[in-house]
């Protein structure tokens, strides 16, 4: 049977459908939940879309509001026991997906992950760049095409996770950019893409050139009076555009403790283990092989020389990962 049959029969009669994209949701989260509910709407299933955390960027505030998606904070509606909830762009059970009220019928996600048992339906596929295409690859099993806004948002899901196609990108995030290029709003896709940052979010960046430590080809930045998450990972990939890094840290102070976002260019440094032995002990984290996130929850366990030492000992190759 077709992966999107199978969903549709799973979802056919549920009472409330919510589909939960990840905390703090991006483009791909956003635009993969808005299609699926897109989708599911037209066999007559109707669903809501929703998140727990902010909205942390304005490119996505944006993208929200000039394609009018309907999401909402969970708490908007009171979710109950007897709901059914997609997960879209994470998997049950990540620390970046708060459980809610509610049974957790269905995961879609691109990211390496598990198929948990208990799920009705499952579909990973880690070789995707973007969740985005593969919600795409539904409309194309049931040749449904999308309208306008919901191209247009999988194109732009696409185009930033796989950013600009320089990262985790597959021949097929690309061919789905080729068949949505006609449909969509490719101006507001550039737009989007272009206008990623505020005049606000210099502030930022002079104080990372001021204070960036640089070792070799490790670079470290600490950010005590915090940076939003975003943020943080928009800085991280600046870093490493400088050909000299090839493994770079940055740390915030955040509401949660300390926060990470950690890159690599070498495969010898697996961004995902490196945040793991730089947690070791006082916190915990996870991702991909050039980008990952980590968190140490107490803020007193976290000391910036250590993460520095051990940092440099990684880039050394001093420390096996
Ligand atoms: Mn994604």
């Amino acid at each position: 049977m077709q992966k999107i049959k199978k969903l549709i029969k799973t979802l056919k009669n549920k009472k409330r459908i919510f589909i939960q994209t990840h905390n703090y949701p991006d483009h791909d989260a956003v635009a993969s939940a808005f299609a699926l509910q897109y989708l599911l709407k037209n066999f007559k299933i109707e669903s809501n879309i929703i998140f727990h955390g902010d909205i942390l960027r304005d490119s996505l505030q944006k993208m929200i509001d000039k394609l009018n998606i309907p999401i909402l904070p969970h708490y908007k509606y009171e979710l109950n026991d007897e709901d059914t909830i997609v997960i879209v762009d994470a998997n049950k059970k990540n620390k970046n997906v708060t459980a809610l009220k509610g049974n957790v019928a269905a995961v879609i996600d691109h990211h390496p992950g598990i198929e948990h048992e208990d799920l009705e339906f499952c579909d990973i596929r880690s070789d995707y760049g973007a969740c985005a295409s593969i919600i795409f690859s539904y409309f194309a099993e049931l040749m449904l095409e999308p309208g306008r806004e919901v191209a247009t948002a999988l194109h732009t899901g696409i185009v930033f996770d796989t950013h600009q196609f320089t990262r985790n990108a597959s021949p097929l995030d690309i061919e789905t950019v080729a068949m949505l290029y006609n449909v969509s709003d490719v101006n507001l896709v550039n737009s989007l893409v272009k206008n990623s940052i505020k005049l606000d979010d210099f502030r930022q960046y002079r104080y990372l050139l001021e204070k960036l430590r640089v070792k070799g080809n490790f670079a470290y930045c600490h950010f005590p009076d915090g940076c939003n998450k975003d943020l943080l990972a928009i800085l991280a990939d600046y870093i490493l555009s400088a050909e000299e890094i090839k493994f770079a840290v940055l740390s915030a102070q955040s509401v949660e403790g300390i926060s990470f976002c950690v890159r690599s260019k070498i495969p010898e440094i697996p961004a995902n283990t490196a945040v793991q032995k730089l947690l070791e002990g006082v916190g915990s984290g996870g991702g991909h092989l050039d980008m990952a996130g980590g968190r140490i929850p107490n803020a007193k366990d976290f000391d910036q020389e250590n993460i520095f030492r051990t940092g440099v000992a990684i880039a050394n190759g001093r420390v096996k990962l």
